[in-house]
């Protein structure tokens, strides 16, 4: 039995792979499943035998957005105090690597979630939208900045102000998502480059991706020197030493996330 109503959560070896879970509403991201994926995936980015996290929904949906039922009534004053960022904040906190499988709709909040992950492989059935247009209302989980920083002002402005979805082969042109794989091996190869990730030395996968994430709000010079502090400091770590020692000694290299 799972501990969640609205996710399955699985691991193999040291790869975690949340489900979004909400079949009837295509995975529509109420208050309840956003709470619950925001634990769940906090819970694995505190677990030592988790190194890279898989985030995928079903094959017709991703995530088809918020949950309109239940904003359609809300007052201005009430989404305020639903206070739904502090959620979102959080998982653009995590510190492990979060890549997404996508696969079918995501639109709105699912395509903010979507852009909230690391690395997105695609299925070939994937359609990407930011449609809130069309309900009167426009992104508000980094929609405006995150897709616009990602595909450029061009598409963005076509997508958020028109609210056309687009394709997965149209989105791997943009550079909005890794790449684009048929339909029944979307997740798997999700799952292969976060196993690939977890093989590779914990620490100085977290500073690397902190670095990278930097660079988004941040100058050049100051991002530069982030990344040189966070390279100095693997120089403290084991798996620095191990990982130069064992390519010398010609031998495969024993992390310790230390
Ligand atoms: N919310 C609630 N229910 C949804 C839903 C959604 N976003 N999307 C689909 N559903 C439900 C449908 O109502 C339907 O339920 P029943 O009628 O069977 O009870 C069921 O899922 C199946 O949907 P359809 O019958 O419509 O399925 P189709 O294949 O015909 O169409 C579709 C699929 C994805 C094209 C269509 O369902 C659709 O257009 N859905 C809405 C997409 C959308 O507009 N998404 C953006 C929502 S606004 C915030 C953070 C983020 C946001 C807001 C605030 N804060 C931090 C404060 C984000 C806002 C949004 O995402």
């Amino acid at each position: 039995m799972s501990e969640y109503k609205n996710l399955l959560v699985t691991q193999d070896g040291f790869v975690a792979t949340v489900q979004l879970n909400r079949p009837k509403a295509l995975n529509a991201l109420n208050l309840e499943l956003m709470t619950e994926l925001v634990d769940c995936l906090e819970a694995r980015d505190q677990d030592v035998d988790v190194r890279a996290i898989v985030l995928t929904g079903s094959e017709k949906a991703f995530a088809a957005g918020a949950d309109i039922k239940e904003m359609a009534d809300a007052t201005a004053i009430e989404m305020l105090t639903r206070d739904q960022f502090t959620r979102w904040d959080r998982i653009r906190k995590l510190k492990k690597p979060l890549i997404a499988a996508v696969s079918g709709f995501a639109l709105g909040g699912g395509c903010e979630l979507m852009m909230h992950c690391d690395i997105i492989i695609a299925s070939e059935t994937a359609r990407i939208g930011q449609p809130e247009i069309l309900i009167g209302v426009m992104p508000g989980a980094g929609g405006t900045q995150r897709l616009t920083r990602a595909v450029g002002k061009a598409l963005a402005m076509e997508m958020v102000l028109t609210g056309r979805h687009i394709t997965a082969e149209e989105a791997l042109k943009a550079g909005l998502v890794n790449r684009v794989v048929p339909q029944e091996f979307y997740l798997e190869e999700a799952q292969r480059i976060a196993r690939e990730i977890a093989e590779q030395p914990p620490v100085a996968v977290r500073l690397a991706k902190e670095a990278i994430l930097k660079s988004f709000d941040t100058t050049i010079e100051t991002g530069l020197e982030y990344e040189r502090k966070n390279f100095y400091l693997l120089f403290a770590s084991h798996d620095m030493r191990e990982g130069m020692n064992a390519f010398i000694e010609k031998r495969k290299a024993e992390w310790k996330g230390k």
